[in-house]
């Protein structure tokens, strides 16, 4: 591999986290010593910036900051660990060991994320190496799970649905593999590896043969979808593949590109996109598909400005068709022609489900994804107890739900009564708006939140619940998302209902994403509260009970009642 990626296309200068990759030297930094650092609980910002690569973020209790402040006291530092495994498949013993380092290390709650990862929060900075430690011990790994490099690879979580889903699983994980950053830095930081590379001179090929010394300008996302789900929301990712399946045998994969959901609030030149199909490939060639679009980005991609550097800017400033044309070149081979594939949702089914080969799932609901002890509901105790008797496995969903996969049908009863002891749910005497509904973290994590959500979306559902029994919308599957700023972490852009914060107490409300994620949605309504969100939702869902047409989804009635325009791609989402 040539060093292209440190002589980009892109003559403008490079950003000062380019630099920061360039001197880390494979991502070491001065990690090894500021961890040991005795005085402080926070790390310098180039090891910060470091530090995600690795798979954790410095952030603050932000409900205490100012009181801290006010005690003229450093801000409460703690860590965000994220723990990543393809298609968030993970064994019973490994949802031990999250549960007993939530407890241990972090806050004594998990977080399920919206791409089928596990988040701790609260962990001090000298619990951090002992924590991953005991993650690796359990044969998972926090590497990569944030930083610029390729993340979490999204699966449907039902590898055991049909032999065809195990085997879309299968690739998943291999695509997952063969992306893997392959320094050393982080067995030598964490693990007590040994030190291995000293020179900044050292061989790109050897150290990074995909990466390179200063990796991706952005991070970048995999997620492989088996149609008619959409669970993934294949079309916000930055690299997609629909699994198509013909005499129910798997053919190959769709190949989208060019999706994504972040943005700026104001700012035309940032918008969430999504990935255009560009063609067909085999199963056997999914692998050199995957690295020859990341290898096109770590090139191409822009290393000035940070907020234009995902994949998505490069493809639409480029074109799509010279994006084709460079991945033939790379490839020595085209894509054939896209195959004809259908999506009926993007939400989760749940309940019991049984496998092909006999095995029973069934998909919990978890609101926005916190599995946290509560006085009257001991969601994470009755978890605890079904791993423990569990032979089968776990699988994180793509909607922060949670799978208990893999049943044998002798096990089936003690589990059966171990949901029915702690009172675990599928969801059923919920709406179907809320099994449909997302949230990310936000506050009190979350340095980038600017208004709550994970802690606000509940309580603003238990006030749109009683309008939907009134319009007799209780059963109606309606998507709804709520993020604490427009990065898009709960993917709000493709749901047919969002609220994306914008200051305390204050959101955009947009309405119009197509029910299967294949659609953006639009604002209607900028910087409302409360009260003014439940005064502008009511009569639309009145007139939606009302004059809806036959299996209308609600994201296509506002549309053709007038609500909203139709948003086709998004340079017109601003607009
Ligand atoms: Fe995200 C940054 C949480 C999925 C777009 N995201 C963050 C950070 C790390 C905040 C920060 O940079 O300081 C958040 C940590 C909050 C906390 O306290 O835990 C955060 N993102 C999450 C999670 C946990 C949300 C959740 O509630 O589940 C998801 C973890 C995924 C995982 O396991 O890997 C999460 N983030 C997403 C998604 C959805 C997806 O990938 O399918 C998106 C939109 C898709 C996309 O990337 O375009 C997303 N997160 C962002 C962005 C905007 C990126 C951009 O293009 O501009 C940021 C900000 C950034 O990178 O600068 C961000
Ligand atoms: Fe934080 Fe914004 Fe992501 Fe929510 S969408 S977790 S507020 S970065």
């Amino acid at each position: 591999m040539s060093d292209n990626n440190l002589l980009s296309p892109n003559s403008a200068p490079h950003s000062d986290v380019e630099d920061i990759k360039r001197r880390s030297n494979y991502l070491r930094g001065g990690l090894a010593e500021t961890l040991k650092d005795p005085i402080t609980g926070s790390i310098p910002e180039d090891d910060n910036r470091l530090m995600k690569f690795h798979g954790s973020y410095m952030q603050d209790d932000r409900d205490l900051r100012n009181e801290r402040n006010k005690q003229k006291l450093e801000p409460a530092y703690q860590f965000m660990l994220r723990v990543r495994a393809a298609g968030g498949v993970v064994t019973p013993p490994q949802w031990l060991m999250m549960d007993r380092i939530a407890q241990q290390y972090a806050n004594g709650t998990i977080r399920l994320t919206t791409r089928q990862s596990f988040q701790l929060h609260g962990v001090i900075k000298w619990n951090l190496k002992q924590t991953i430690q005991e993650v690796n011990e359990a044969l998972l790994s926090t590497l990569a799970a944030c930083g610029d490099v390729n993340r979490n690879v999204m699966c449907n979580p039902n590898p055991d649905q049909s032999e065809v889903h195990a085997e879309v699983y299968e690739w998943a994980a291999r695509v997952s593999n063969h992306l893997d950053p392959r320094t050393r830095a982080y067995h030598e930081i964490w693990l007590d590896g040994e030190k291995v590379l000293d020179s900044l001179e050292s061989d790109a090929a050897e150290q990074e043969p995909i990466y390179g010394p200063v990796y991706l300008p952005r991070k970048f996302k995999i997620g492989i979808a088996v149609p008619p789900s959409n669970d993934v929301d294949v079309f916000a990712q930055d690299l997609g593949f629909i699994a198509i399946i013909e005499e129910g045998r798997l053919k190959g994969f769709n190949v989208t590109v060019g999706g994504g959901m972040g943005m700026t609030h104001g700012d035309p030149k940032t918008y969430p996109q999504v990935a255009q199909v560009i063609g067909f490939c085999t199963p056997e060639q999914i692998i050199d598909v995957a690295e020859k679009t990341v290898t096109i980005q770590r090139d191409y991609g822009d290393r000035s400005v940070r907020k234009h550097a995902r994949f998505k800017y490069t493809i639409d400033d480029r074109g799509i068709d010279w994006f084709i044309n460079e991945l033939s070149e790379r490839l020595g081979w085209k894509l054939e022609e896209a195959r004809s594939y259908h999506f009926d949702h993007n939400g989760d089914r749940y309940g019991w489900v049984k496998g092909s080969n006999g095995k029973w799932h069934f998909t919990l609901f978890i609101q926005n994804g916190r599995i946290r002890d509560e006085d009257h509901y001991l969601l994470m105790t009755g978890l605890r107890e079904i791993a423990k008797v569990h032979t089968g496995d776990f699988r994180l969903t793509p909607n922060q739900n949670l799978i208990i996969g893999s049943v044998n049908s002798q096990n089936k009863k003690e589990i059966e009564e171990l949901i029915n002891e702690y009172g675990l749910t599928d969801g059923i005497h919920h709406t179907a708006l809320r099994r449909n509904s997302m949230a990310c973290v936000a506050l009190p994590t979350c340095g980038l939140a600017m208004a709550e959500s994970e802690r606000y979306l509940p309580t603003l559902l238990d006030k749109i619940d009683p309008m939907l029994v009134e319009a007799g919308l209780q059963d109606e599957e309606i998507v709804i998302r709520m993020t604490g700023c427009p990065n898009g972490c709960a993917r709000p852009m493709l749901a047919e209902i969002a609220f994306i914060g914008k200051a305390p107490g204050k959101y955009n409300m947009y309405l119009g994403g197509g029910f299967a994620g294949n659609r953006l949605n639009k604002l209607y309504k900028e910087n409302i509260g409360e009260e003014e969100i439940l005064e502008s939702l009511q009569p639309i869902l009145f007139h939606y009970a009302k004059e809806r047409q036959d299996s209308e989804h609600f994201g296509d009635f506002v549309i053709r009642a007038g609500y909203v325009k139709e948003v086709r791609n998004g340079q017109e989402f601003h607009s």
